[in-house]
């Protein structure tokens, strides 16, 4: 089998790429922010409060970027005018000491369910963020570096049905891989899952703790996206264009994980039918826009994080094209274009770290409505795009004075903004006007 052997004959490799791709992303070095911000008490944890800003301008980003020699394929694919909010808001604290959470998941009546990755703990936290009895029946999980208890989604369907759809990385024989499971949520003081189905694993197993992926988006049609990772290292990354591996793959199922029989690659020969797209490096961030079209945030490499749109059956070019590199500093593509595949519709050198993707659909902000929200790991920002034309018109960082890196960022039912924190004391914070 060809992975096999790509496996053995690079084995020697592997270790050395282990150790370079399990150092976390390089800390970026940024001044604060222009003091766009102040922090006050209000008694009940910190707030922040905006102040209105000069309309944009320079970029945000003002560090060289990692790779000078890669210039943009088109006017604004990179570091957009910097742009203020003209909207002020509190961030409020509403629960802390959370370990290392993932996700966030909103029950109809506005309770949450939170992920806790490394001990693969899911809870139900109040509306007051007061935290449940950990709910049982959670598979076992690799919680190992960024593998764990990953995302966790209400079906569309969740008032009637009570599944809950969660991923994580999956201990296996011979290594490990993303999985994604249904349940039905019994919610009471002892909460449990029932049923429990793995609706999906990713083949081929092989043992890697990082680039899981795992992101769950579920589209109008009653079709679900998941997203995923190359796994990082080297027998892993060669297979993230190959159509017989779901690696670094978008895949597309119907809810009980059969295949849609609309998906692009089902009549391909060699190739695995789930896949919707293909040439993704990692990928944490995905949301649909208003016109329900799925965009997602990619992890690059040193250099190179980007934002693409994502339409049916394309290829997104990692490894062969992109605008990053090595951690040691040496090259991984020759070149930043190539003919069939994508360009991002903008990207980041030095790199953000896109830990989740929202875009804004309430009322409560109506200056961010169709704002893209990011959040960003190592820039420790909670990043806001605007965008125009299905491009990034400008770009701002929120929440800097906190000095955190930002894990996860969620719309809750009342237009408020629910962000975690990231860390073994991480913490759920709501942003409101
Ligand atoms: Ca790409």
């Amino acid at each position: 089998m060809r992975n096999r052997a790509s496996c053995s004959n690079l084995a020697s490799l592997v270790s050395l790429l282990l150790v370079a791709a399990c150092s976390t992303t390089p800390a970026v070095t940024r001044e604060p922010e222009q003091s766009t911000h102040v922090v006050e008490a209000d008694g009940k944890g910190e707030s922040t409060k905006s102040i209105v800003g000069p309309s944009g301008g320079a970029p945000v980003e003002t560090a060289p970027p990692n790779v000078p020699q890669f210039k943009p394929a088109f006017a604004g694919q990179t570091r957009a005018p910097g742009v203020h909010t003209k909207t002020a808001f509190r961030a409020v604290e509403i629960a802390s000491g959370l370990d290392l959470p993932w996700a966030l998941a909103f029950l109809p009546d506005g309770r949450m369910l939170v992920t806790e990755k490394h001990v693969g703990r899911l809870s139900i936290l109040s509306v007051e963020g007061k935290r449940s009895a950990p709910v049982a029946g959670v598979p076992r999980v690799d919680g190992r570096d960024q593998g764990g208890l990953l995302d966790v989604v209400t079906s569309p369907d969740y008032a009637k049905t009570r599944l809950v759809y969660f991923s994580y990385y999956e201990p296996r024989e011979g290594g490990n891989g993303l999985a994604v499971a249904r349940a039905k949520l019994i919610d009471s003081a002892t909460p449990k899952l029932e049923g429990v189905q793995v609706i999906y694993r990713m083949q081929p197993t092989l043992d890697s703790t990082m680039h899981a992926g795992g992101r769950i988006v579920f589209a109008p049609d009653g079709t679900l996206f998941i997203t995923q990772g190359e796994r990082s290292i080297l027998p892993g990354r060669v297979q993230a264009r190959d159509l017989g591996s779901d690696f670094g793959k978008l895949v597309r199922l119907l809810p009980d994980g059969t295949i849609p029989k609309d998906n692009p690659f089902v009549d391909r020969k060699g190739a695995r039918p789930e896949i919707w797209t293909l040439g993704h490096r990692n990928v944490l961030g995905a949301a649909l826009d208003a016109q329900n079209r799925l965009w997602v945030a990619e992890m690059g490499p040193r250099g190179g994080d980007e934002l693409n749109l994502i339409e049916r059956g394309k290829d997104y070019g990692w490894p062969t094209i992109g605008y990053g590199e090595e951690y040691s500093g040496e090259p991984i593509h020759q070149t930043t274009q190539a003919p069939g595949l994508e360009q991002p519709r903008y990207y980041w050198d030095p790199v953000i770290s896109p830990g989740a993707l929202m875009i804004y659909s309430g009322a409560l902000f109506p200056e961010w409505k169709g704002n893209f929200f990011i959040a960003g790991l190592s820039s420790k920002a909670l990043i806001r795009l605007v965008m125009a034309d299905d491009r990034v018109v400008g770009e701002e960082r929120l929440l800097t004075d906190r000095d955190e890196r930002i894990r996860d960022v969620t719309q809750g039912p009342d237009g408020a903004l629910y962000v975690l924190t990231d860390g073994s004391s991480a913490k759920l914070l709501k942003l409101m006007p």
